[in-house]
Order: C-alpha cells, then structure tokens, then sequence
C-alpha cells in the first residue's frame, strides 16, 4: 500500500484528491492547520479513512514532523492562500503561505523523505498577461497579482530542488477548475449560488465585477486524476492542465442562468467597480497536449456541463436549507 501526504486537504481539490487516492487503497494523511472553527465539511465522509495531521506551511516544525509521521511516497502541495482577491489585500501572507510554503515543505521532504515524489500546485496565474495563446509548458510567465508571483516562486522552487538536490518533484500547472465544491468567493460559485438563489425566490441580483475576463474553466475532479498521472509519471516533469476552451464571466453567465430558465439575466447582475482587480488577468486558454501524449489525460467536462453541474448541485442544497428552515 502506497502512502500520501495531501496538504490543503480541506479545500476543494484536497477533498477529491483524497477521494481519488482512497479508492486507488492509499493510505492517505491530510495536513490540517489550527483553525477556531474546525473546516472539515469537505472531508466529513472520509473522516474514518484519512489520518490528519496538525500542520501549517507557515510552521516548519509541524512540516517536518507531519512528513515523518506520514512517511510518504507522494506528496501533493496544495494548500495555499488561493484567492486572486485576497492576495492584493494581504500580499504578504500571501507570499509566505503560497510561496514559501512551498519552500518549508520541499524542506521537510528533502530532510525526512527525499525518495517521496512531490506535485507542487502551479497555476495557470503565473502566465498572467500572456503575450501567446494558448499557453503551454514552454510560455513565459508574467503574473500580475501578489497570488501569481507567489506561485511562480514555489513553480522555480520545484525546479530547483529537482535539480538541485535530486528530488522527484513535478508542477501542475493548472487552468481554473471549478465544482459544486469551489469556495464561494471564486466567480463560477458565486454564479452558481446566486443564480440558484435567485431561481429559489431567496435574492434578486449578484454582484460582480469584470464580466469580460475569460478563463480556460475544466471540472475539477478531472483535474485532481491529472496531478494523481503527473506523479505516475517515470521521471519529473511539469505538465499545462486545460481544456483548451476559453469563455468569459459573461458566457458563464449565460449558461447558468440557462440551467434555470432565465435568458434575459442582465436585470439580476450589478457590475461593482470595487470588485475590479488593480491588474486583471484578461485571458486565458491552455494547451494540455503534453499531458495527453504523456499521461493519457485529457479534460472533458466543458464550460456550459460544469455550470450545470454546479447550478443544479446548488439548488438541490440551498433547498434542503429551506425545507431544514435555515
Ligand atoms: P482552496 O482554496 O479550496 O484550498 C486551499 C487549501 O489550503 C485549504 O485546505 C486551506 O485550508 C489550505 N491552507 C491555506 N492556508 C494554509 C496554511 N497556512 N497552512 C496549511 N494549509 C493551508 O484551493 P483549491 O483546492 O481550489 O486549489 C488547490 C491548490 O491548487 C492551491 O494551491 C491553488 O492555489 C492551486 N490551484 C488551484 C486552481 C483552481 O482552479 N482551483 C488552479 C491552479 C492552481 P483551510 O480549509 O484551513 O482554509
Ligand atoms: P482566478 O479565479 O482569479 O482566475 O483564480 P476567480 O474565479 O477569482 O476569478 C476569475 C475571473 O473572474 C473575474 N471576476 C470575478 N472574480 C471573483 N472572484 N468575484 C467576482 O465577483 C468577479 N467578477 C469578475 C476576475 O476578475 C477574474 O478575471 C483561480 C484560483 O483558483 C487560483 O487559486 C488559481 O490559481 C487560478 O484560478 C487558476
């Protein structure tokens, strides 16, 4: 039985990548840090088949003694301050978390597991204000917000101890992948519950801020099979995770007020000026050939089936809260 070290386990792809390792028969420890109000929703039906462990990529100690607990043979790095938003507001925790974490971690690995396999979370944010399209291994990056250039740091920071000190270490960098699991502040989720409110009779409008930035949007749970095959891989490497489709906030838009019967929407979006970036990442579309040609992984779930997905996810839940009478 393999072993796996899953840090950010709580959020949206640490809980289908535990889902996925646990039918796969891993054995998989999950690093939880300290929190007032425990934040376990998206685990509670692994409870009984995860071990978690208390840690913090602020907090080298709780690192290195997590990884000598778990003795892993994969490490997947996926906590992070992941908010595009937030990192403008605290850059600096920002870059400690997302960047240096990544560092503590390498750290406490090259101590403790140097044999263990690590994916490191990258993002398709570092290639920021792209000067080609699409994007791929090969394009240059240029990250316009304290989250993309905190991320490009972890990115150079895999490589090198790759190369440095021999560590199997690869890169994930992935587009934007959404679910019925996403936080509620990333865009496709606020869609998704304020057009479900809205359908639900529960509130009028949604309060958004550039419609016309567009974003490669994929399913989640494919993307999570993709940093499982990244791992598989015979040596390190780092791997574009795409559909290849662009749409923007406005299409997204379309299609969910779809899903509910509603065509004319414009009447339920306030466009908020304070919901603007000071810089925007206007576009993006990826190239996920390499991953195809090497891992045998390619997206499916396209843009207009995951605002489906997550839209009919959405009303199934605030419902049951209705009928609870919350
Ligand atoms: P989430 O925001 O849903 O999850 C982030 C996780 O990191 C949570 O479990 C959170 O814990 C944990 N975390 C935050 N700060 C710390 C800390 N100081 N110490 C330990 N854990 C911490 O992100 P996603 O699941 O969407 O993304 C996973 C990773 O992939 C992230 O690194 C993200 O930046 C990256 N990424 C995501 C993409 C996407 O489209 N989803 C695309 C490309 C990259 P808690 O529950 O306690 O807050
Ligand atoms: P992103 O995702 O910044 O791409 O980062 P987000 O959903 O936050 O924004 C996507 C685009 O939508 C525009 N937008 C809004 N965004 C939010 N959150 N709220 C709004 O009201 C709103 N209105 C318009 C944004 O300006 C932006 O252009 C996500 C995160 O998961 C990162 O961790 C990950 O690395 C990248 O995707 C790939």
């Amino acid at each position: 039985m393999k072993t796996a070290l899953v840090s950010g386990i709580t959020g949206q792809d640490g809980s289908f990548l535990a889902e996925l390792l646990v039918a796969k028969g891993y054995d998989v420890y999950g690093l939880v840090r300290r929190l007032s109000v425990p934040n376990l929703g998206n685990i509670r039906h692994l409870a009984d088949r995860v071990h978690l462990l208390d840690g913090d990529l602020m907090d080298q100690s709780s690192l290195n003694a997590a990884v000598q607990a778990a003795h892993p043979d994969e490490v997947y790095n996926l906590a992070a301050q992941s908010f595009v938003g937030t990192s403008f507001v605290q850059p600096v925790l920002t870059g400690e978390v997302t960047g240096l974490g990544a560092l503590r971690l390498l750290e406490a690995v090259r101590a403790y597991a140097p044999r263990a396999r690590v994916y490191q979370a990258s993002s398709s944010e570092m290639f920021g204000q792209v000067d080609r399209e699409p994007q791929d291994e090969s394009t240059p990056f240029h990250p316009r917000s304290p989250y993309g250039v905190a991320k490009v740091y972890a990115y150079w920071a895999s490589v090198n101890y790759r190369e440095a000190h021999g560590l199997f270490v690869s890169n994930g960098i992935l587009m934007n992948h959404e679910s019925e699991n996403r936080g509620l502040e990333f865009v496709t989720r606020k869609i998704t519950d304020g057009v479900a409110r809205i359908h639900l009779g529960l509130a009028k409008t949604i309060s958004l801020g550039n419609l016309d930035a567009k974003r490669d949007w994929g399913y989640a749970p494919e993307f999570v099979d993709l940093m499982f095959r990244i791992l598989q891989y015979k040596e390190p490497a780092d791997f574009v995770g795409a559909t290849g489709e662009t749409h923007s906030v406005r299409e997204f838009l379309d299609a969910a007020f779809h899903v509910v019967g509603i065509e004319d929407w414009k009447r339920h979006v306030v466009v908020d000026e304070k919901l603007f970036r000071p810089a925007e990442v206007y576009n993006l579309r990826g190239d996920a050939s390499k991953a195809k040609r090497l891992l045998g992984w390619e997206a499916k779930t396209r843009m207009k089936d995951l605002a489906r997905i997550m839209v009919e996810a959405d009303v199934l839940r605030l419902k049951g809260q209705k009928t609870a009478g919350h």
